[in-house]
């Protein structure tokens, strides 16, 4: 609704694209507005709090950093403060956590990817899913939302609703303002982000495809971090990251339910695809919560003749 007393403004914030761009209910609005609130104290916290190790491991015997866990509190007192989330998924929980079983949405999340590299001041990010309900038992393809926060040089948040991928930078005042709209994947990559490559010792088709890459003179782009080697191949509007399995990680080292379903329902509304080698990452049912899956994402002609391969 715009007029003469409310003309649109010159820099839309994300509050504005959510009201009137993308179709987005209230509640939902509210939900992904206090999840951006939450994840400027994330980049505060990175900024300002040690590096170190908090003594604790996470469900997957995985060393917690201490800023793995407030960034982890920090995402609950928000949707615990938000009144909207029924129960949420954390990487950094090894069970569900109920919050409010009369609210209307489960949020499932990574609360800080990529954490290991923060002391090599590398770029992480948060990865969000968002569902209405319970989230065991449904498809990533159910999410009613998804988003990532990049803190690298600039923080940059990036979420769809089902109506397009869009990008928004956090200025100097505390506002996300819009950057770029409907952020397309193109059909073919020049880039690639090949990750667990160790399992080219085991998996032949991987080793194939990857020396094809290297052949096809494919630029290699690969960081560590899914969420800022994936935010590359929105950014480039091109590229492909993979993650399959091989001795040390059977099925792949990343997660159904907070890493690979939230990037692969934003890179689908992108016009790319995300398979795990054989079914479109968006149709794998989730039956629990720390389940792993295989991961190629991206350009759609690469997604799907590296999955030819590895399905062969
Ligand atoms: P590898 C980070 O710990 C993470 O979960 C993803 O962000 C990243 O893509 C992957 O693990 C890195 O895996 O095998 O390269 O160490």
């Amino acid at each position: 609704m715009t007029s003469a007393s409310c003309p649109v403004p010159e820099n839309l914030s994300l509050n504005y694209h959510l009201l009137h761009k993308s179709p987005a209910e209230d509640d939902l609005r509210h939900l992904i507005i206090d999840i951006s609130r939450a994840a400027k104290y994330i980049s505060y916290a990175i900024q300002t709090t040690e590096t170190g190790l908090s003594g604790n491991t996470n469900q997957f015997g995985e060393e917690q950093l201490k800023l793995d866990v407030l960034s982890d509190d920090i995402l609950r007192q928000h949707l615990c403060e938000s009144g909207l989330v029924c129960c949420y998924i954390s990487e950094e929980q090894k069970d569900v956590i109920e919050l409010d079983s009369k609210a209307p949405y489960s949020v499932v999340f990574d609360p800080l990817d990529g954490s290991s590299l923060v002391d090599a001041n590398f770029s992480i990010g948060t990865i969000v899913g968002i569902y209405k309900g319970d989230v065991i038992g449904k498809t990533p393809r159910e999410q009613v939302a998804a988003m990532y926060v990049l803190y690298g040089p600039r923080t940059i948040l990036v979420y769809s609703t089902g109506d397009g991928v869009h990008e928004f930078l956090l200025n100097d005042v505390g506002e996300y303002v819009l950057l770029r709209e409907y952020l397309g994947i193109a059909d073919n990559a020049k880039n690639y982000s090949p990750g667990n490559l160790r399992a080219v010792n085991e998996n032949q088709a991987y080793k194939q495809v990857m020396a094809t890459w290297m052949e096809e003179e494919k630029t290699l782009r690969y960081s560590g971090c899914m969420v800022a080697d994936i935010h590359h191949i929105f950014s480039k509007g091109q590229g492909v990251f993979t993650n399959v399995g091989g001795s040390a990680y059977p099925e792949g080292k990343l997660r159904l339910v907070f890493e690979c379903g939230p990037f692969a329902y934003l890179v689908e509304q992108a016009g790319g695809a995300a398979s795990d080698g054989h079914v479109p990452i968006l149709d794998k049912k989730i039956t629990d919560i720390d389940m792993r899956t295989p991961l190629i994402v991206g350009s759609q002609n690469d997604v799907n003749s590296l999955a030819k391969v590895l399905a062969a």
